[in-house]
């Protein structure tokens, strides 16, 4: 039954599968709907965003709040607005979610669910192309007064919905709402007209995206020309997030400089994160940006002085964002799971960019530690925050008044598939291990592929080539990994490592094997002695997974578990714990007895409330 579902897929997704190579990207990511994931960690978990945590959001959209309802009140121009002036994008993310995820779960019900709601939101849009709920039913003489108030942000979770939909479904009514908004915004923010700098990012990336599904070129340019809105002191708000003499607070909103002259992060992370990923997609395209540079370094200040070691990033309360270098904090961490999500779509696209492993070593901690930590294990209750310890009274919730991240992740997992293979002309990229069945193309060749893996439990991977493929195999070496072997049929093999990559001969043949197999030993490792929150501690990895103490497995105090040189750190396989864990059991050398057990950090929540603790006493 699943081969058949599979097979309609890449039926359906044939287009995506055949894309033709960017000309300054080094690979692009094969595309998830080629990639049928059949994997022991991962496909129970995309099982359930499919049952259980889309339903939560379609419940929450139609049911528990106001969001549906505003968009049928825009269209009758009766009732008010609820909810916050952009739930709207939680509508459009769901509907996102709701169409990866009918590429791999077909589901007649919730495709009518979609359909019914697109035709609401299609009622919604005004004459003239703009479509935004809160400014309808509040006064839409209102409308492009404040920067902050998200339109834009808006704006571009639906056209990123509207295509998801139209690839997924072939229908085109959402995408057609989303062309027409965006050529409003056009008509009224351009060279000739005014300035707008978007208070939340997202819109760039999506304009890129429409310019990817429609080759219209216009939308490419207007992404352009939108980040080049930056650093003028064009920004204005009237009740968004001022600075000390009450106006637009620039650096909050990445606004102090041009963004190629950017080379520290400041401000909100996910605006930040989305920022970066609208920058890359446009560098990839138009020559001359000036843009990598910027990149690069921001890349260095995010990743080596302002994230923890689960990925997560933004220290900051007040204002969802980064504070001073090395500041970080545990019990009081942000680490909003959206900003984690846009590590991972940010740290994509730099790895296309360049064809480095290290973004998706980056990707990898964001994506199985802070991001997983997100949801729990039966895929209906969510973290918004995702400190790296806790007094025991913080759990997960069934919904937010800021509700933006339930769908990110459900987006996120529901395409999960894009992020294990790229190609080129030449190679093929196998950047995260993942069970999955895939057929797509590699230069003009039609490739086909299994992996199997018990990944991230176990460090083998094997790689059975379904068709010949006469191109490179590259395979990512984990940053973690201090020992790999590598064997075709059963023959070792050596490979040479280059920019994170195990690189093999280009000539396969059908019924070859390729196994990689990373030693995946318990590891202790320290933070950078400027992070003072980390004094006198020790955190404990295995694989790309952080490990965590929690109170309902450590009955005495947490704080009292202490790690010194000689404490043993045994991996134990627990199938029956946390819908199967590796768990780590510290064994002191004085006493046989285990004295603490840790459990992978994406876990802890889910069972008796206590507290929690990532970074441990060292002595
Ligand atoms: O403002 C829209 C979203 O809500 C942001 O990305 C999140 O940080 C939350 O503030
Ligand atoms: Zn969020």
């Amino acid at each position: 039954m699943k081969k058949l579902v599979f097979s309609a897929c890449l039926l359906l997704a044939a287009s995506a599968c055949k894309k033709e190579q960017k000309p300054d990207l080094v690979n692009q990511h094969v595309d998830f709907a080629c990639v049928h994931v059949a994997d022991s960690f991962w496909s129970p978990r995309l099982e359930r965003v499919a049952r259980v945590t889309i339903p939560v959001c379609i419940d929450q959209t139609e049911v528990q709040t106001g969001r549906i309802h505003n968009f049928e009140n825009a269209a009758t121009g009766e009732g008010g607005h609820s909810g916050i002036f952009f739930d709207d994008s939680d509508v459009y993310k769901a509907l996102e979610s709701i169409a990866y995820s009918l590429t791999n779960y077909p589901d007649p019900a919730m495709e009518a669910t979609a359909d019914d709601w697109i035709a609401k939101i299609a009622a919604a849009q005004q004459k003239d192309g703009y479509i935004n709920t809160y400014y309808t039913l509040t006064g839409l003489d209102r409308r492009w007064t404040d920067m902050d108030k998200h339109e834009m942000y808006c704006a571009g979770h639906l056209i990123e919905a509207g295509i998801a939909y139209n690839k997924a479904t072939g229908k085109r009514t959402l995408l057609d709402v989303g062309i027409r908004m965006a050529d409003h915004i056009m008509s009224l923010f351009n060279e000739q007209g005014r300035h707008w700098v978007p208070g939340h990012e997202e819109i760039e990336l999506a304009m890129v995206k429409l310019y990817e599904q429609t080759g219209e070129r216009k939308y490419l340019d207007y992404a352009h020309w939108l980040l080049s809105q930056r650093g003028h002191g064009y920004g204005y708000t009237e009740n968004g997030i001022k600075d000390s003499l009450n106006r637009w607070n620039a650096p909050y909103y990445q606004d102090a400089v041009p963004v190629c002259d950017l080379r520290s992060i400041s401000g909100h992370a996910v605006r930040s994160m989305y920022l970066y990923c609208g920058m890359c997609d446009v560098a990839a395209r138009i020559a001359g940006t000036g843009y990598e540079e910027a990149l690069d370094t921001l890349w260095e200040d995010v990743t080596k002085r302002n994230m923890y070691v689960t990925g997560g990033i933004g220290v900051a309360y007040c204002t969802e964002g980064f504070a001073n270098d090395y500041e970080l904090p545990n019990k009081e961490a942000y680490c909003e799971t959206c900003a984690s999500v846009g590590m991972a779509l940010w740290n994509s696209r730099m790895a296309e960019r360049t064809g480095d492993a290290k973004y998706y070593d980056i990707l990898e901690r964001s994506v199985y530690n802070a991001m997983l930590a997100g949801i729990n294990l039966d895929g209906n209750l969510f973290f918004y925050v995702n400190p790296l310890a806790s007094d025991g009274n913080h759990h997960r919730k069934a919904w937010y008044g800021c509700a933006c991240c339930p769908s990110n992740i459900c987006r996120f997992m529901a395409s999960l598939g894009n992020y294990i293979y790229a190609a080129n002309d030449t190679a093929l990229y196998v950047n995260l291990y993942i069970g999955n069945e895939a057929a797509f193309k590699v230069g003009k060749e039609d490739v086909s592929l299994a992996m199997t893996t018990r990944y991230p439990w176990a460090g083998r991977t094997d790689i059975l080539f379904r068709s010949g493929m006469k191109k490179r195999l590259l395979l990512r070496v984990p940053g973690w990994c201090r020992h790999f072997t590598l064997s075709v049929n059963g023959e070792p093999v050596e490979a040479a490592v280059r920019n994170g990559y195990a690189s093999l001969r280009g000539c396969w043949r059908e019924g070859d094997t390729v196994s990689i197999e990373f030693d995946m030993p318990v590891e202790v490792v320290s933070a950078d002695p400027r992070v003072k929150a980390d004094e006198g501690r020790r955190a404990v990895q295995r694989g790309p997974l952080v490990y965590c103490a929690e109170q309902t497995d450590n009955p005495a105090d947490i704080e009292s578990i202490t790690l010194t040189d000689s404490t043993r750190l045994n991996a134990v396989c627990e199938p029956d714990l946390l819908g199967e864990v590796v768990a780590v059991d510290g064994v002191s050398p004085s006493s046989p007895d285990v004295s603490f057990r840790l459990i992978p950090y994406y876990a802890w929540d889910n069972r008796a409330a206590g507290k929690m603790a990532v970074w441990l006493k060292y002595e």
